[in-house]
């Protein structure tokens, strides 16, 4: 008798908002070869993503309606304290009139200009009061509206991640019947198509296909800052995992001036509580940017901020817990522009972090613009090792790594990159391959990969993107007692882009 195999569909049919995962109605079923089959879909448009983006607009006028009425109120406190050093001169003067009566024409005409002035400037005072209140009820509706829309979210979320969650577990007990039901002798472990990749581990972690993009956000400066970086820790376990960076780079596309963090999602989603660091210093009127970063290859590793020291060929690294910055040269890099990335400025260095440790990705001088990897000593910043590939640098979108295997993408059209090929530093071995990733816009200026939560986090022309990957599924012998071909390409779902909204 052949042993019923247990396996779970996975079909992805939304464009650009995939995040709600149906199950269909109809109970676990068996298929014609004896196999528990269950079908999941996505299913587009169900996450309001446009209230987001609104939200994210509402925001940016409130900080910028707010800023003028500051200013507005700064005027009338002028004004006022003008007004007030001209009432005490009147008072003085009409004091001096009743005491030694009017002398002349000309004390009058004093005294009756300076009343006039002062009516004036009531009027004006009034009448800037009477705008600012209104705008200022403008405002606080605005205010009213945006909060409501929030907790509307909010809400909206919290019961479509408990449903997803309840209907998971439906799920997984429908399959573990199953399961039983066919007599399986692994009955009590884990059904096999649940069980996610172990986080850290490299077995046989082969990178088999992405989901489609999650937008989570656009950057907190706007639309025009299309260059830069974001994501989490991506040092593996490292003690603040969950905290979130974002690193756009200044619109010369070329600066990286200052960066923020984020404790929690929560936070980054409503730009809140974040710690800015300055990397500019002024001395007298200019500013210096030594400190500051070059490109859009920055990553947070381990508490500190890689990323390539502006107008040079260090590498630097800025401690988040003391705001000190250490620096190292590569010698023979190609460095301010000299091998970017294709159609990206400035990014002649790209760091990346994954289960392996801490990389660093360049082309040298004498290399002929190959592609190089670098491994990096965290803290020492000098460049423990390197494997030089056949790629050329300047052809290739961008990379990023996995288990220390190096995946590069390129541009197939103006929203789809192919990750075409990956070099394993382990081996020295090189591959093709065919995976698309779509995006939202035209250039994915950053693409790094998180080995704590198995995603990718894309910078794409401003807008803050994930993608949830699916690994190659082995088999264990002892899981299955009859092998089957099948088990070798069914796929895993390592996590869902919407599991995040749960961190709120
Ligand atoms: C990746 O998944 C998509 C569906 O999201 C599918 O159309 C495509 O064929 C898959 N690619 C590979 C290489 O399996
Ligand atoms: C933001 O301001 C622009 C210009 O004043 C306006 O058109 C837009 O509706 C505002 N957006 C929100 C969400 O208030
Ligand atoms: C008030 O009187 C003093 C002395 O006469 C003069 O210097 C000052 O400018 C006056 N202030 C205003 C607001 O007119
Ligand atoms: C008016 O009286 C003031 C002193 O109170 C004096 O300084 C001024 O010269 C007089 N003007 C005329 C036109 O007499
Ligand atoms: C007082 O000043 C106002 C404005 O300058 C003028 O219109 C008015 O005629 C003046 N009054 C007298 C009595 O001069
Ligand atoms: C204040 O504004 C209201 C309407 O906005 C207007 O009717 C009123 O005349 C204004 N008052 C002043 C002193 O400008
Ligand atoms: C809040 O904003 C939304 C989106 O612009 C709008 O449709 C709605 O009418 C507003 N509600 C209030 C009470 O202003
Ligand atoms: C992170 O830093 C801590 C010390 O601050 C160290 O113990 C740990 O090994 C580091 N982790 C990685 C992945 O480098
Ligand atoms: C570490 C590990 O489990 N490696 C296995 C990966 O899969 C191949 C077969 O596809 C095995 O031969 C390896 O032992």
């Amino acid at each position: 008798m052949t042993m019923p195999l247990l396996r779970l569909f996975f079909t992805a049919i939304s464009l650009v908002t995939a995040d709600h995962i149906i199950f269909h109605d109809a109970a676990m079923s068996r298929d014609a070869s004896n196999e528990c089959v269950c079908h999941i879909e996505y299913e587009d448009g169900i996450f309001p993503t446009h209230v987001v983006i609104f939200l994210d607009e509402a925001l940016m006028n409130f900080t910028t309606d707010t800023e003028h009425e500051e200013e507005k109120i700064t005027a009338i406190h002028f004004r006022i304290v003008e007004f007030h050093d001209k009432l005490v001169n009147l008072t003085v003067t009409v004091k001096e009139t009743t005491e030694n009566g009017l002398k002349n024409e000309t004390d009058y005409n004093r005294i009756n200009d300076t009343i006039t002035d002062l009516m004036k400037t009531s009027k004006d005072i009034s009448a800037i009061l009477n705008a600012t209140d209104a705008r200022l009820e403008i405002l606080l509706n605005e205010v009213n509206n945006v909060s409501s829309t929030t907790w509307k979210l909010e809400k909206y979320d919290k019961h479509n991640v408990l449903a997803t969650r309840r209907e998971v577990t439906t799920l997984r007990k429908q399959l573990a019947d199953c399961e039983e039901a066919g007599g399986n002798p692994n009955f009590g472990l884990p059904s096999a198509g649940l069980i996610r990749p172990a986080i850290g581990s490299c077995n046989n972690k082969t990178l088999l296909n992405v989901s489609k993009p999650l937008v989570v956000k656009l950057n907190w400066r706007g639309f025009s800052y299309k260059y830069g970086g974001w994501g989490k820790d991506f040092a593996l376990k490292a003690k603040d995992k969950d905290k979130f960076w974002v690193a756009p780079l200044n619109t010369d596309e070329r600066i990286m001036e200052t960066y923020r963090t984020y404790q929690t999602y929560h936070d980054l989603m409503l730009y809140k509580h974040q710690d800015e660091k300055s990397l500019s210093k002024k001395s007298g009127l200019t500013l210096i940017y030594g400190n500051c970063g070059q490109g859009s290859g920055m990553i947070l590793y381990n508490n500190s901020f890689y990323y390539n020291c502006y107008n040079s060929r260090n590498l630097c690294k800025q401690n988040l817990a003391n705001n000190q910055i250490k620096r190292e040269k590569v010698n023979n890099a190609a460095f301010n522009n000299q091998v970017s990335y294709k159609n990206i400025k400035w990014q002649d260095f790209d760091f990346a972090g994954d289960e392996k440790g801490l990389w660093v990705v360049h082309a040298a001088e004498n290399s002929k613009g190959k592609l190089i990897i670098g491994k990096v000593h965290p803290k020492s910043l000098k460049i423990l090792k390197t494997w030089t590939t056949t790629l050329d640098k300047s052809q290739v979108t961008n990379t990023f790594m996995i288990c220390g295997v190096l995946y590069a993408l390129k541009q197939v059209s103006p929203h789809r990159e192919s990750i075409f090929y990956k070099y394993d530093t382990q081996t020295g071995k090189e591959e093709k391959l065919d995976i698309i990733m779509e995006k939202v816009s035209d250039t994915p200026q950053s693409v790094s990969y998180n080995p704590n939560d198995h995603k990718i986090y894309m910078y794409n022309d401003g807008y803050l993107i994930t993608y949830d990957l699916l690994f190659n599924y082995q088999p264990l012998k002892t899981r299955r007692s009859v092998p089957s071909n099948e088990g070798q390409g069914a796929l895993m779902l390592s996590s869902v882009g919407r599991t995040q909204f749960a961190v709120v």
